[in-house]
């Protein structure tokens, strides 16, 4: 299988924490340097050019969420990101929304903005997802007061997500104090062996962070 990624990118690292939390090697397609073969190739496979996106034989796989189902089919079902129960699998798909969507999103509209010149960019736009990634923080922490990991007591697709973009959110609108429980979950997540590799391969990468990223992590 080939991944075409970033080390820097958090929805690339979402998918390699979950190839590394199964043990699963693949053809690294780094899309890293410019004018990268890897990036023209991406752009044939997808022409959203958005990644990762991974590579199977004949068959493309895109979105992280996919990518780390489709990995999962080549473990054992009681071993997969994705619970075998479908209620519980249904809260793990929803948790995985609520941070592609509420946190990831908000945080990435503020980077994105940050990196256009000055008189393109959308203080409105970023105002209301500095307010969304607010509400989020703290439906989160009231919701991590009661769990571990996102849902219940297992690291799953929903923690693949949450890692990656809670991290950089907090770069970019920092949680605050009172958020406890939120705050613990975040070190927790940078605590697991899966993530803090993905971490330390990104190190390198930090200088592309337009708000400047801060050295405690
Ligand atoms: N919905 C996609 C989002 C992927 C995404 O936005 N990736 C970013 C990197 S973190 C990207 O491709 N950025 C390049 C661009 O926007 O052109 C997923 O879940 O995989």
């Amino acid at each position: 299988m080939q991944l075409y990624y970033h080390p820097f990118s958090s929805y690339s690292q979402k998918a390699l924490i979950a190839f590394d939390e199964y043990a699963i090697d693949f053809d690294p397609r780094s899309l890293d340097g410019p004018d990268n073969p890897a990036m023209r190739e991406l752009a044939a496979l997808w022409p959203m050019k958005r990644f990762p996106v991974l590579v199977d034989g004949a068959r493309t796989v895109l979105e992280a969420s996919c990518i780390i189902e489709y990995i999962g089919l080549r473990v054992p079902a009681a071993e997969r990101l994705i619970p075998e129960d479908p209620v519980l699998a249904l809260e793990v798909r929803m948790l995985d929304r609520v941070f592609d969507n509420y946190v990831s999103t908000p945080q990435q509209k503020v980077v994105f903005d940050a990196l256009r010149p000055q008189h393109q960019r959308d203080a409105h736009g970023v105002n209301e997802a500095r307010r969304t990634l607010e509400t989020a923080y703290a439906w989160l922490d009231a919701r991590m007061a009661m769990h571990t990991w996102a849902v219940g007591e297992r690291f799953t697709l929903a923690d693949c997500a949450a890692a990656p973009f809670l991290f950089y959110a907090h770069w970019t609108h920092p949680i605050a104090p009172e958020h406890t429980h939120l705050l613990a979950y975040r070190q927790r997540l940078l605590q697991r062996s899966s993530f803090a590799r993905a971490v330390d391969a990104a190190r390198p990468y930090r200088s592309y962070f337009p708000l400047g990223a801060p050295a405690e992590d």
